[in-house]
């Protein structure tokens, strides 16, 4: 039975040890190990990650895996070194701070490099060992941007999903990173990528088109004649855990306890891991000049701040806590009073009925961090609001501003617009306050954990279904005989074959490809075969084509079928053409020539093409685009056809098109056998016009009209020398 993997640096299990020397195996309280819960202890489902611990005994190690095993777990243990350069390292001093635009904290170190690059391989090494045919991996987050590459090299069948749980930084950023190509092509071994907002998503591909050179078309990207998809999926939380400690009785006798110690005041609470990321010296900044501009709250609101710790053997989170304690030290000797302190600060974590208890109380919830991938504490915070009375205060540089709406959304670096906010926030009557907790907490009802795991494995397993389907198209072995045998069987056949692309292979330079022997010989051997008759149909001119193949017995399309050539005839053009058009069309492809550094206008018998490879990425298209919606209506009524190629927009007339030479030519000759090959989208034209009973077969991409699909123009001669 196939089985689902999910990996991530961390197990949901932490290994701990007793003064008895004993272990422990604490679990995770995050909401991913619960939204994953439900997958990886299922059947024989697994989770591959670090179990949190170094291991010296190997005793112990072994006592360790066995346990964790018997829970569907499978650790990978990592040394103190590789922690220190691949996780402290890589992970979080180059790629998290790059990754939340903080990129003056970025460390580039060739070390951490190669470490990185080490255990995302022993992480794919041991998710090796488990894998079978037919199984799903799904790899989690930026400490692992390597392994989907790592897997589909050595098993390119399985299925890949990855999610991202962080941002990913604009193109400008991105490529800041000297391994920036690397990450991606890493990344891009997936069948699916997940990101948890749409603007996350535009970076990626703006990121993959400048560096890999590869364009999407809807956030589908062509790989190594594979698919990627991506797409958003924002990640919610396990809504009724949080919905449910919010009425238990222990959170009740907590916030009970807290509430009368502080008395009759408003409260706003803060909670973060110490992170830059969060903002936190900022939001501390902004309560004082909150209490200054509106000293009436003076002695009648608190700060609850609360900071788990986190990586603070890193010095830039060393000076932050510094930074912190000053500002909170600060504030709290300028503004406290004997009955009133301004800021209750806790460096440490608290269980989970504390942190209801916290959620329950506050009145106001201030998540202003500077950047986040989501942020769950704000949807905790709404989700423990059982009496609807609250007010979330949040930054729109949290993933999580583009589902919460009704929240007030501030840009934390604008400190003054988030002083009017706490004032709002401390104003806003329970009406209002009703108004927006409910219609929050409904969204985060429906789009909960449970909810974004189906959702992810759904598509994941959409994906790889329609992948599977297009490999039934690549022309295997099998496939290969029975083309063969067919083409035996009949003795009138007609072969369509295009040239650039499907028998030689691109070059910058369109004279370089002329025909080599090999291709001429089996061309030759082909076309003297007297129940052959092989046609050249290519988009190219009439005297190349006649000046490389004319000593040969072949029939020939030129031009996308302006110019035609029988065997033994003359050339001649299509009927019905004409070319009055060109002088107005050439005047509006010149404005886009004169504002478009690097394009140019090629200008054919029956066609003008605008040349766009040499131009700036983007700006391309968006001229392209331009052309295209210029041209539209002027088109239809010159009897035109606009059609976009690869970095090319074509303009020719509707009567010219390879599909409708290709259908004179059956209708002519009348074959018992045709088969066509090409690779660009003038050749679909060709597919599409031929019978149902056609062999078609695209060369390159694999998403075609073509039934059939062969990687390469080498993989095209070595066919065509088996036809005999
Ligand atoms: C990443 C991304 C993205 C906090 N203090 C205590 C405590 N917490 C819990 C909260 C919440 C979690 O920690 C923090 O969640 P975040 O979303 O803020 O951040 P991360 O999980 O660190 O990181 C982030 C997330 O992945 C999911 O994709 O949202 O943007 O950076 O659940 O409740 N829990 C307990 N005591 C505390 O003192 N028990």
């Amino acid at each position: 039975m196939s089985k689902t993997i999910i990996v991530s640096n961390r197990l949901p299990v932490k290994v701990l040890k007793n003064e008895n020397g004993e272990l422990l195996y604490k679990p995770s309280e995050g909401g991913l190990a619960t939204g994953l819960g439900s997958i990886y202890k299922k059947g024989n489902n697994l989770w591959v990650g670090w179990p949190g611990r170094f291991f010296k005994n190997k005793d112990k190690k072994k006592e360790a895996r066995a346990k964790l095993e018997s829970q569907n777990m499978k650790p990978v243990f990592l040394t103190q070194e590789e922690i220190t350069l691949y996780y402290e390292g890589f992970s979080n001093e180059t790629l998290w701070p790059n990754f939340h635009y903080f990129n003056q904290y970025a460390l580039y170190r060739k070390s951490y490099w190669d470490a990185y690059e080490k255990v995302n391989k022993k992480f794919c090494n041991e998710i090796l060992d488990e894998l079978n045919p037919g199984d799903r991996v799904w790899v989690h987050d930026y400490q692992l941007m390597l392994v989907p590459q790592m897997i589909r090299e050595k098993k390119p069948d399985v299925s890949v999903g990855f999610f991202l749980h962080i941002p990913f930084p604009s193109f400008e950023v991105f490529r800041l990173l000297p391994w920036r190509r690397q990450l991606l092509d890493g990344v891009l071994g997936s069948d699916l990528i997940g990101f948890h907002t749409y603007d996350d998503m535009r970076h990626f591909l703006s990121a993959v088109s400048r560096i890999c050179y590869i364009s999407n078309h809807h956030g589908q990207i062509q790989k190594d004649r594979r698919t990627v998809v991506t797409d958003s999926f924002p990640i919610g939380i396990d809504y009724d855990k949080y919905a449910n400690q919010a009425a238990h009785p222990d959170t009740l006798s907590r916030e009970v306890e807290y509430r009368t110690s502080l008395g009759d005041q408003k409260l706003i609470l803060s909670i973060d891991r110490l992170d830059y990321s969060k903002g936190i010296p900022a939001r501390l900044q902004i309560f004082d000049i909150f209490l200054k501009n509106y000293p009436q709250y003076q002695g009648k609101v608190s700060l609850m701040m609360v900071v788990v710790p986190s990586r603070d053997s890193v010095e830039k989170y060393k000076h932050l806590k510094e930074e912190v304690d000053l500002l909170v030290g600060r504030i709290n000797g300028k503004y406290g009073t004997v009955n009133w302190t301004p800021i209750h600060y806790f460096y440490r974590s608290f269980p989970i009925e504390d942190l209801s208890a916290f959620y329950r109380m506050a009145d106001v919830a201030m998540v202003t961090p500077m950047r986040d991938g989501m942020n769950l504490v704000c949807k905790e915070y709404v989700a423990s609001k059982l009496d609807q009375k609250g007010v979330l205060i949040l930054s729109e540089m949290a993933g999580a501003s583009k589902e919460l709406s009704d929240a007030i959304i501030v840009n934390p670096n604008d400190k003054h617009q988030v002083v009017d906010a706490i004032y709002r926030a401390l104003t806003m009557t329970e009406e209002e306050q009703k108004k927006h907790i409910s219609i929050m907490q409904k969204t985060l009802k429906k789009f909960n954990i449970h909810h974004w795991v189906s959702l992810f494995l759904g598509k994941l397993d959409d994906v790889t279904r329609k992948r599977d389907e297009l490999a039934t198209k690549v022309v295997d072995k099998k496939t290969q005989t029975s083309i063969l045998k067919a083409y035996q069987a009949k003795n009138k056949r007609m072969l369509f074959l295009d040239y650039d692309g499907t028998l030689v292979s691109f070059d910058s330079d369109p004279q370089a490809v002329k025909p080599g022997k090999e291709l001429l010989k089996i061309l030759k051997k082909l076309s003297e075969n007297p129940k052959n008759q092989v046609v050249i149909i290519s988009g190219r001119d009439k005297t190349t084509l006649e000046s490389w193949l004319g000593h040969l017995p072949v029939d020939f399309i030129a031009e996308h079928g302006v110019w035609l050539k029988d065997k033994a005839g003359e050339w001649y053009m299509a009927e019905g053409l004409d070319n009055s058009w060109k002088d107005e069309i050439r005047d509006i492809l010149d404005i886009y020539v004169n504002k478009t550094p690097g394009s140019f206008i090629e200008e054919k018998d029956y066609s003008l093409v605008w040349h766009y490879r040499k131009v700036e990425t983007g700006l391309g298209e968006l001229r392209a685009r331009e052309i295209i919606s210029h041209l539209k209506y002027l088109a239809v009524n010159m009897n035109l056809q606009v059609l976009e190629g690869n970095k090319v927009v074509e303009i020719k007339n509707i009567e010219v098109n390879k599909g409708k030479a290709a259908s004179k030519w059956v209708s002519n000759y009348k074959p018992e056998f045709i088969m066509a090959l090409g690779d660009d989208w003038t050749d679909e034209d060709t597919f599409k016009a031929l019978p149902d009973e056609a062999y078609t077969i695209k060369v390159g991409d694999i998403h075609s009209a073509a039934k059939y699909s062969v990687e390469s123009p080498e993989v095209v001669v070595r066919f065509l020398s088996l036809l005999n």
